[in-house]
C-alpha cells in the first residue's frame, strides 16, 4: 500500500505523557516545542491517563479529524475511556490518554495472547507490567483501527521505555501497517545490576542476562523490554554508552543515539545571568547563616557552594564517591590553611518525618535578629535626626556635636539586641540533616558521612548538608526552586556510575554553572566527543571507566581541590564559558536526532521511496571535529559547527547500520530562526 510519507502521522507513547515522573516527562515536555514546529497537528503523545494530573495539565479538545473520530468513537462504544486534548505546555502538543481501568476486564485475555504470541510471561501481582500490557494493547488497538480508517498517511508510532513498549510486538505480529521506533532511557538489567556490588562494564558480555534478570524477579518485565527491542524497525537509545550495554544486555546494536536536550532561553546579555547568580547566592547566604548560627566563623565571600541532586540511587548517581572525595578535600584544605569553606548540599529525597527542631530553630533565631537590627537600625536613625536637626547640638559652625553611641543606642536595644545574641548560643554542631529521616540508623548517605565523620566542625572546611527532599520555593528553610538552587550555587557533582544520560549536569550547563559528570554517563562522554578538553569549559570529566575506585576518587577531589583555587574572576569567567556551552544542548540541535530515526523507521517500512547510497546515512557523518580550547574572548562553539554543512550532532558519533538519506527526509527550520545569531560572546574578560 502506498501512503503519503511525507506528511505522516507521528504518535509517540510513554508513561509519563503530562504526568510527571522523572526523566522521559522531562524529555517529552522539553522536546515538544520543536516537535510541534515541525509536525504541528500531526502530533499526538498517547499514554495512560493519570487524572490527577492530567486534571491540570490537559485542556479537552473535540475531535474533529473524521479518520480519528471514528476510531476513538468504535473503542469508546467498545468501554475503553480516554482523553483527548492538549498538554499546557510549551508548543500545546495533543495527547490521547487511555483509562486503564476502563480497560482492565481485558487484562487476564490479554495476558494469555501474549503468552502465545511471544511466550512472555507475566506474574499476576506485578502492578507495572499489568499496567504495562493494557497499555500495550489499547495502543496496538488504536492504531490498527487507525491505520484501517486512515489510508492516506503514513505513521510512525515511537515508544519510550519498556513500560510503553508492550504494543511494539503486537504492531508486528498483527502486520499493522505503521513504521515503529523504540528508545530505551536505561535497561532494566543495566539499573539493577549497577545497583548491587558488580564490576558492571568489565562484565558486560558476560552477564547471563536470563539469569540475572531471574535473580532479580524481573524476569517478565526483562522479555518485554526485549520483545521491544527486537520488533522494533528503529531501536535507539540516549548515549552511546547505553547502546553499548543494550547491545550486550538486550542483544541487539542501537541504530542510533537519541542524546535529550533541554529549552535554552538565552538572556539578551552575558551578565543577567551572572547576576541571577549573585541573587540566588545571597539566598543560599541568609539559608546558611540560619543553618550554622552561633558557629559561623567561615566568610561567606570565602565559601563555595557544590551539590549533588537527583534520584536517591545511593551508588548510580555517584553520591557515595561524592561523599568520600568530601573528605579527602576537608583534609586537603585544611592541611594547607586554605582560607576557603566548602558547603556541600546533598539533595536526595528519602523517606522523612518533618524538619529537626535544630533546622527550624537555625532559621528563627536568624530572622529574630535580623528583624531586631532592623528595628534598632530604625530607631537610630530616627534619633540621628533628632539629634542632627536640635539646634543645641549645632550653635556656630565651630560648635557642632556629633552624636556618641549612647545617643543612639539605648539601654532597652541593648537588652533585646543581647538576648537576640545569646539565642544565638549553641553547644551542638549544625546538623548534618535537615529532616528526621524514617530510618536514619540504615541510611546509605548518612552512615557514609559517620564512616567519614564529617560532622561540621568548626576546623573543617569542608562542611555537609543534606537535604533529603527536592527543593520548591515555599520551603520553610530554603525557599528556592531547584534552578534558582543551581544558580546561585558554584558547582554540580556528578559522579554517576550509572547515568544513560544525565539531566543534572545538562542543566548545570545551561544555566552556567561548571559540574562535574563522568565518563559512564552519557551526558560527560557527549562532552567529551565533542569537546577536545571539557574542563575548559568547566565541565569535569571523571574516568570512572579506566581508573580504580581510589583513583577516581582521587580525581574527583583533585578537581575539587583546584575549583577552590580559583579566584572569583576566574569563577566568573569560567561560568561564562559554560554558558556558552549551551547552544549544544538545545533541542534545536538535539532534535535532527530523532529527525533522523524518523527518517530511518520509514525507510525501513517504504523503502522503495528512497534513495538508496551509503553515504546518505542519517547517523553517519565524514567530520567529527572536537571543540578546542577556549581563548580568552571564544567564539561560540556553535561557529564551528556552523562552517560545516550540516551541523554536527551527537548521533554524527555513532555508526548507523543502514543507509539513508538526510536529504531524502530531512530540512527544517523553526520558523523565524536564525542559523547564525551569536552576539553575546565577547565580554569574558570585562
Ligand atoms: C556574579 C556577579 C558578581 C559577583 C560574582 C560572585 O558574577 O555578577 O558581581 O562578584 O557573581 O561570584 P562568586 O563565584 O564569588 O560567587
Ligand atoms: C533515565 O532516568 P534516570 O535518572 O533513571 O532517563 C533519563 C532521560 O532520558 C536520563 O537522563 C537518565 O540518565 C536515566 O536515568
Amino acid at each position: 500500500m502506498t501512503r503519503d510519507i511525507k506528511n505522516h502521522l507521528l504518535f509517540e507513547v510513554a508513561t509519563e505523557v503530562a504526568n510527571r515522573v522523572g526523566g522521559i516527562y522531562s524529555v517529552l515536555k522539553s522536546k515538544a516545542p520543536i516537535t510541534v514546529a515541525e509536525y504541528k497537528d500531526r502530533y499526538t503523545l498517547i499514554g495512560p491517563l493519570s487524572y490527577d494530573s492530567a486534571n491540570v495539565e490537559v485542556e479537552e479538545l473535540a475531535v474533529h479529524d473524521p479518520k480519528l473520530k471514528l476510531t476513538l468513537d468504535s473503542m469508546g462504544a467498545r468501554g475503553i475511556k480516554y482523553l483527548y486534548g492538549r498538554w499546557l505546555i510549551d508548543g500545546a502538543p495533543r495527547v490521547l490518554l487511555f483509562d486503564l481501568n476502563s480497560a482492565l476486564h481485558h487484562l487476564n485475555e490479554w495476558k494469555a495472547d501474549l503468552w502465545n504470541i511471544s511466550g512472555i510471561p507475566t506474574p499476576d501481582h506485578d502492578f507495572e507490567t499489568n499496567n504495562a500490557i493494557i497499555l500495550g494493547y489499547l495502543v496496538a488497538w488504536f492504531l490498527g483501527e487507525l491505520s484501517y480508517h486512515d489510508q492516506e498517511h503514513a505513521m510512525i508510532c515511537h515508544c519510550h521505555e519498556w513500560l510503553a513498549g508492550v504494543c511494539l510486538p503486537l504492531c508486528r505480529k498483527r502486520q499493522i501497517d505503521v513504521t515503529t521506533i523504540f528508545t530505551t532511557h536505561a535497561t532494566l538489567l543495566g539499573r539493577y545490576l549497577c545497583a548491587g556490588s558488580v564490576d558492571f562494564y568489565n562484565n558486560l558480555d558476560k552477564f547471563d542476562v536470563d539469569k540475572e534478570a531471574g535473580k532479580r524477579g524481573i524476569y517478565h518485565r526483562y522479555c518485554i523490554e526485549r520483545a521491544a527491542v527486537h520488533s522494533a524497525d528503529v531501536f535507539t537509545t540516549v548515549s552511546h554508552i547505553t547502546a553499548y550495554e543494550s547491545e550486550h544486555l538486550l542483544k541487539r546494536k542501537p541504530d542510533g543515539v537519541l542524546p535529550n536536550g533541554l529549552n535554552v532561553v538565552k538572556f539578551q546579555a552575558v551578565h543577567e545571568f551572572q547576576n541571577l547568580h549573585a541573587e540566588k547566592k545571597e539566598k543560599i547566604n541568609e539559608f546558611i547563616r540560619g543553618h550554622f548560627y552561633g558557629q559561623l566563623d567561615f566568610k561567606l565571600s570565602n565559601t563555595l557552594y557544590f551539590f549533588i541532586a537527583g534520584r536517591y540511587e545511593y551508588r548510580n548517581k555517584g553520591a557515595d564517591l561524592f561523599i568520600e572525595a568530601l573528605a579527602r578535600l576537608n583534609h586537603r584544605l585544611k592541611e594547607s590553611g586554605s582560607k576557603m569553606t566548602v558547603v556541600a548540599f546533598i539533595i536526595m529525597p528519602a523517606a522523612t518525618k518533618s524538619y529537626t527542631v535544630e533546622t527550624l530553630k537555625g532559621q528563627a533565631v536568624i530572622k529574630q535578629l535580623e528583624t531586631t537590627i532592623k528595628d534598632v537600625q530604625s530607631l537610630m536613625g530616627k534619633r540621628l535626626f533628632e539629634f542632627c536637626q536640635n539646634p543645641i547640638n549645632c550653635q556656630s559652625s565651630q560648635k557642632v556635636k556629633l552624636p556618641e553611641i549612647d545617643d543612639l543606642v539605648k539601654p532597652s536595644d541593648r537588652v533585646i539586641l543581647k538576648r537576640r545574641m545569646f539565642a544565638l548560643k549553641r553547644d551542638t554542631l549544625p546538623p548534618i540533616v535537615t529532616h528526621n529521616m524514617v530510618d536514619d540508623a540504615n541510611d546509605p548517605i548518612l552512615n557514609q558521612i559517620r564512616n567519614v565523620q564529617l560532622f561540621n566542625q568548626k576546623a573543617d572546611r569542608v562542611k555537609i548538608i543534606f537535604h533529603p527532599e527536592f527543593l520548591n520555593s515555599n520551603n520553610p528553610i530554603l525557599g528556592l526552586d531547584y534552578d534558582e538552587f543551581v544558580r546561585g550555587c558554584h558547582c554540580g557533582i556528578f559522579p554517576s556510575y550509572y547515568e544513560p544520560w544525565g539531566y543534572t549536569p545538562a542543566e548545570c550547563t545551561v544555566m552556567g554553572c561548571p559540574s562535574v559528570t563522568t565518563n559512564l554517563s552519557g551526558f560527560g562522554c557527549y562532552m567529551e566527543d565533542l569537546i577536545e578538553n571539557p574542563a575548559d569549559y568547566g565541565i569535569y570529566v571523571v574516568d570512572r571507566r579506566m581508573k580504580s575506585v581510589d583513583e577516581s576518587i582521587e580525581q574527583l577531589t583533585n578537581y575539587m581541590l583546584e575549583f577552590t583555587k580559583k579566584s572569583r574572576r576566574q569563577r566568573i569567567n569560567q561560568r561564562n564559558r559554560v554558558e556558552r556551552l549551551s547552544d549544544l544542548l538545545d533541542w534545536k540541535r538535539m532534535g535532527l536526532e530523532y529527525v533522523k530515526a524518523r527518517a530511518l523507521a520509514l525507510k525501513r517500512a517504504y523503502p522503495d521511496q528512497f534513495s538508496n547510497t551509503k553515504a546518505d546515512n542519517p547517523f553517519e557523518m565524514d567530520h567529527n571535529i572536537k571543540i578546542s580550547r577556549p581563548l580568552s574572548a571564544p567564539g561560540s562553539p556553535r561557529d564551528r559547527s556552523n562552517s560545516l554543512n550540516n551541523p554536527m550532532t551527537p548521533g554524527d558519533l555513532g555508526t548507523l547500520q543502514e543507509n539513508n538519506s538526510t536529504n531524502d527526509y530531512f530540512s527544517w527550520n523553526l520558523p523565524g530562526e536564525r542559523e547564525n545569531d551569536d552576539e553575546d560572546n565577547t565580554d569574558e574578560d570585562r
